[in-house]
């Protein structure tokens, strides 16, 4: 087995009337799970921020969702609360066939670091255990769907392609936030890092 899909973030909170909706994320469900069907292994991710995240505007005073901080491993976006750890936002859309998972690999679970990868955190050394994960079934071929395209799947893209994966990303079944162009960006670095983009 050497194929896997990696399923990125599809969450109640990236979904339209979500804490951090991403504009027509819900109309990919249908079409992952159509995907699911073609794979024997399957990744899914699920953003898993503990109450008062780093990551939260909430969590600096005087800042807003969509301001940047820095932290001491360097530039970090602010949000609104999302995903906090068992609420009824962090679950999967209820629409997402998830018992076809065979793993879920939670992420930004760290009180200090985001991180929008499924293999590092934001600081980009520390391991999510994914490529173990992946190493030890075998695993050198990685498709890529989800949320936020310019976000989550733009560094999964990157550090996969950067771990020596062949990695496509399906543009059509994955949406973007686009904040100031970041979709424009993610786009460039991605094709740019070799990753194919579908
Ligand atoms: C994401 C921003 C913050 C994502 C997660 O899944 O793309 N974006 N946390
Ligand atoms: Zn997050």
């Amino acid at each position: 087995m050497t194929q896997a899909l990696l399923v990125i973030d599809i969450q109640t909170d990236f979904c339209p009337g979500g804490a951090l909706a991403v504009p027509d994320g819900d109309a990919i469900v249908p079409g992952v799970n159509a995907l699911m069907h073609d794979f024997k292994e399957i990744i899914l991710t699920q953003d898993w921020h503990p109450k008062g995240h780093s990551s939260f505007a909430s969590s600096h005073s005087g800042k807003a969702p969509f301001e940047t901080v820095e932290m001491d491993y360097g530039a970090q976006m602010l949000w609104p609360d999302h995903c906090v750890q068992g609420s009824a936002g962090a679950a999967f859309h209820p629409g997402l066939n998830e018992t076809l998972g065979n793993i879920v690999i939670r992420k930004g679970v760290n009180p200090g670091i985001d991180s929008y990868s499924a293999f590092f955190e934001n600081d980009r050394t520390t391991r999510t255990g994914l490529h173990g994960y992946l190493q030890e079934r075998g695993v050198s071929t990685l498709t890529l769907v989800g949320l936020a395209l310019d976000f989550c799947v733009y560094y999964s893209a990157l550090d996969a392609a950067r771990l020596g994966y062949r990695v496509t990303v399906r543009g059509d079944l994955c949406r973007a936030i686009d904040l100031d162009g970041s979709l424009a960006a993610a786009r460039d670095k991605m094709r740019t890092a070799g990753v194919s983009l579908a």
